[in-house]
């Protein structure tokens, strides 16, 4: 399997001006004719088109061409004029696509997935985002089947042919590239609404979904409407044709596809109504569809020139959304979870055998790159430009790249580029972060000079696991806090620092790099890197003072939840090095600050929530080398148990006072924070006055926040209460495929013995669907995030055995299950001997798909 090379780009020896496409649907197969321009860029006369699907006739400019050559899903044609117009025909087989990629049926309706290469599943083409066309689309289809016909950009025409065929053709007017086109046909109720663009332009929208759920996609069409009011008011960008549109399919890979004027989502993030989704539901469907609506412009206006450029539109869309999302609801909040994702899930990947840098140099099948480094690690590098500019110097260096770059595909270091010179800044060290992978550790120790008033504090960086790494530049906002809890703002004696409004900012940017605080009248304690300024993980010795000490009086909100977490960090780091774990007494100044947070009315019940939540296996175990898994488990459990029993009457009364009459969506904080708690009492001694309260929980719930917290609490407790309400969900939600989704993740995720047993039964359950991928996700891959029962020799069985089945129709869904073996390598060398023979039998199967091929393989290394 043949890997690509960032250094090996090459422009095309052709473009396209302007591709006809026409889809003609066909009982069991659809017929696509396509009519391409293509014009000479460069001095070759010769032409490769990716495609994979039944070639039936290729003519050029009138003529049939009978000897073409094809293989390897590639076309050549060769002694080419410098103009030419090609016409392909072929079959696609979309009925039986169960891929997810290129043209498939879902439920009796067609939909597309192209990005990154699913356009070559559909014809032949030069199938890569530096060839930007106009796209015409005919859609010919019979009108009971397929009443709803859309396409990319406006409709020009639609009229009835004979036999029952009607004919739609859209038009869209921006160039793009083929990873952006998209194509829906079938049966679809929709809503639609209007909005007028700050300039006037009057925009129809419209979201689609099947009948029965329509009722369920007014939260997405109001988040649409948000997301192009916030997108002008912060970036000045407003959308460019006359309707947008948003159609919602069970069946789908990723989460939504930006397809221009047409977007593409999977259902789990277009429904939305509070009987059936959570409220976590419902922020992520408005995160989402602003998303996909934000690539107008970060990603379909302004392309990427090839795949190791994805984060150019990723990280950078990402950070847009992140934004909308802490504009739009509590700013502090939205941080704290972005960047315990951050740490759950891309520190570990960044510590793992498939570690790479934002921009990969090289991969063997593109679609493993959708990543967490390209993706949240990607929007933090964005971030940090707009730390070191502020955002006045953000948005200018924005508004150059829309300018120099808009219609054209550029890559990571034009968006450098933009910034540094909009802002008259050398960013070239910066450029590192793009290419260096691994997390940067700062090192960091502090002098306080009595005589002088003088203190100084000195960073060295390194990257651990990525040792022949240059220095960087990282933006370290800080402040200092006297023992009174005074917050100071310094008097800073160095050149690279950055001071503004009430934040100072140290641009550490060598090896090591020291800077002098002058006017300190006694030891501060530090408060390093407010807001998470920057995606690495710090090493300060702080003593136990310090840590409450910045727990209660930090300015900064997002390191006051810091401070908590390394409070319960060396709580849980004592427990695990215990001799007797099972004698261990909590460290009473620990059940102290929660309490004391409990009771203060001024902190929002959502940021409570985040505050009293332990950090997670996964965050926790890059930091133990060769975890014993089942240790630190045990260890965050016990010490939840400890605060549990600790503080139960406080824990219950608090519950009590944060439930709610009737629902209401802006009361979401005070669920979150009934639903910790709950899952804290679940865990103390008096289990059987909480297994009532989580029943009365159930039995009350008027939404579905309510419902999965009460299971969430009781999940891994065995109790009969867990199955009667188990078994009433089920009973409930049995045809509402994303709620089964929670069920079967709830199950998945329990660390009750039978798990890996019921686990391996649910794939036959009636609700499951054993091919679509969010059934797959929420039970299969779900399971690899269960540390006790996914690390055990029958665990890793039944995942490998899954792959291999699921390898076979959709390597896009089975190359992401396999990714859950990624985090083995950092546990004890037990785990590693285990997992060998099942990663060597995935490694065996024939056919074994690129993307599978490329995590295992890496992952063996
Ligand atoms: N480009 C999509 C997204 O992240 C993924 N296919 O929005
Ligand atoms: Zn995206």
């Amino acid at each position: 399997i043949a890997t690509k090379y960032l250094k090996d780009y090459q422009a095309t020896s052709y473009l396209v001006d302007t591709i006809d496409l026409k889809f003609e649907i066909k009982d069991t197969f659809v017929i696509v004719t396509s009519k391409t321009k293509y014009q000479q860029n460069g001095a070759s006369n010769s032409l490769e088109l990716a495609g994979s699907a039944e070639l039936k006739s290729v003519i050029i400019d009138g003529n049939e061409l009978t000897d073409y050559k094809l293989a390897d899903d590639k076309l050549s044609l060769n002694n080419l004029s410098a103009n030419f117009t090609l016409e392909i025909v072929t079959h696609v087989d979309a009925f039986n696509n169960k891929s997810c990629m290129g043209l498939y049926a879902s439920n009796g309706n067609l939909f597309t997935q192209c990005e990154p290469e699913g356009f070559r599943k559909i014809t032949y083409y030069l199938d890569r985002p530096d060839v930007m066309a106009k796209f015409t689309t005919t859609i010919i289809g019979d009108k009971d089947l397929y009443p709803v016909l859309l396409s990319n950009g406006n409709k020009i025409s639609e009229k009835t042919l004979a036999n029952n065929q009607i004919e739609v053709i859209w038009e869209d007017p921006y160039k793009k590239p083929s990873y952006l086109f998209a194509l829906v046909a079938g049966k679809f109720a929709f809503i639609d609404d209007t909005f007028t663009t700050k300039s006037g332009r009057k925009v129809k929208l419209e979201v689609y979904s099947e009948a029965e759920s329509i009722n369920q996609c007014q939260h997405c069409l109001e988040s649409l409407k948000r997301a192009m009011e916030w997108d002008e008011k912060r970036f000045n960008l407003e959308y460019d044709l006359d309707v947008y549109m948003i159609v919602a399919s069970g069946d789908f890979n990723m989460g939504a596809m930006e397809n221009k004027g047409l977007n593409i989502f999977n259902t789990k993030y277009v429904l939305a109504e509070t009987k059936t989704a959570t409220d976590t539901d419902f922020i992520n469907v408005e995160a989402v569809v602003g998303h996909e609506y934000f690539h107008n412009w970060t990603g379909n206006r302004v392309t990427c020139r090839d795949w190791f450029q994805l984060s150019l539109k990723e990280g950078l869309t990402v950070f847009r959304d992140q934004e909308f999302t802490a504009d739009l609801h509590s700013r502090t909040v939205k941080r704290i979870q972005d960047v315990k994702n951050l740490r759950q899930m891309q520190f570990t990947e960044d510590a793992s055998p498939l570690s790479h840098p934002v921009r990969p140099e090289s991969y063997m099948e593109i679609n493993n790159f959708y990543t967490m480094t390209v993706y949240e690690k990607g929007a933090e590098v964005v971030r940090m430009y707009q730390t070191i500019l502020d955002k006045e110097g953000f948005n200018r260096g924005l508004a150059l790249y829309f300018e120099r770059h808009d219609g054209y595909a550029v890559t990571c270091e034009d968006f450098c580029k933009a910034m540094a010179d909009a802002n008259k800044i050398d960013l070239s060290q910066f450029m590192l972060w793009y290419s260096q992978s691994g997390t940067p550790h700062l090192a960091i120790s502090d002098h306080y000079n009595e005589a002088t008033k003088e203190y100084s504090i000195t960073f060295k960086q390194s990257i651990p696991n990525n040792p022949t790494a240059k220095a960087m530049l990282i933006p370290v906002s800080i402040g200092l806090i006297l023992d009174n809890g005074k917050n100071i703002i310094p008097d800073i004696k160095n050149h690279n620092t950055i001071v503004r409004d009430n934040e100072v900012i140290l641009l550490l940017n060598e090896a090591e790099n020291t800077f002098i605080f002058g006017g300190i009248s006694e030891k501060p304690t530090p408060s390093i890197l407010r807001g998470f300024s920057a995606p690495v993980i710090i090493n300060y010795a702080y003593d136990e003072k310090q840590l409450y000490t910045l727990a209660r009086h930090d300015n900064d909100s997002f390191n006051r939840w810091e401070a908590l977490q390394s409070i319960y960090k060396t709580e849980i780091n004592r427990i695990y090095h215990s001799e007797s774990p099972d004698k261990f007494e909590i460290n009473q100044n620990i059940t102290k600050i929660i309490s004391e947070l409990l009771n203060d009315a001024t902190i929002d019940p959502a940021l409570k929530a985040l505050s009293i939540n332990l950090p997670a296996f996964a965050e926790l175990s890059i930091s133990y080398p060769n975890t014993d898994v089942k240790k630190l488990v045990g260890s965050i459990k016990r010490l939840k148990s400890a605060i549990a029993n600790g503080l139960e009457t406080q824990l219950l009364a608090v519950y009590k006072d944060n439930q709610t009459v009737s629902y209401d969506f802006n009361d979401a904080g005070k669920r979150a924070l009934k639903n910790t708690l709950l899952g804290y009492l679940m865990q103390g001694n008096n289990t059987g006055k909480s297994i009532e309260l989580v029943a009365a929980q159930y039995k009350n719930a008027d939404n579905m926040t309510d419902k999965i917290g009460a299971l969430s609490a009781i999940n891994d407790i065995d109790s009969p209460v867990r199955h009667q309400l188990l078994d009433n969900f089920a009973q409930e939600y049995a045809n509402y495929p994303l709620v089964m989704d929670k069920w079967f993740s709830l199950q998945s995720q329990s660390q009750l013995p039978d798990t890996i047993d019921n686990v391996a039964n649910l794939l036959n359950h009636p609700s499951f669907d054993k091919e679509n991928p969010n059934k797959l996700y929420s039970l299969v891959r779900a399971f690899t995030a269960n540390p006790i029962y996914f690390n055990t020799d029958a665990g890793y069985n039944f995942i490998a055995e899954e792959i291999i089945r699921i390898d076979s129709f959709n390597p896009g869904v089975a190359g992401r299950i396999a990714n859950g073996f990624s985090s083995i390598a950092n546990y004890e060398s037990k785990y590693q001997t285990l997992v060998k023979p099942q990663l060597q039998k995935i490694m065996a199967k024939e056919n074994l798909s690129r993307d599978v091929y490329e995590i295992i393989s890496k992952t063996l290394q």
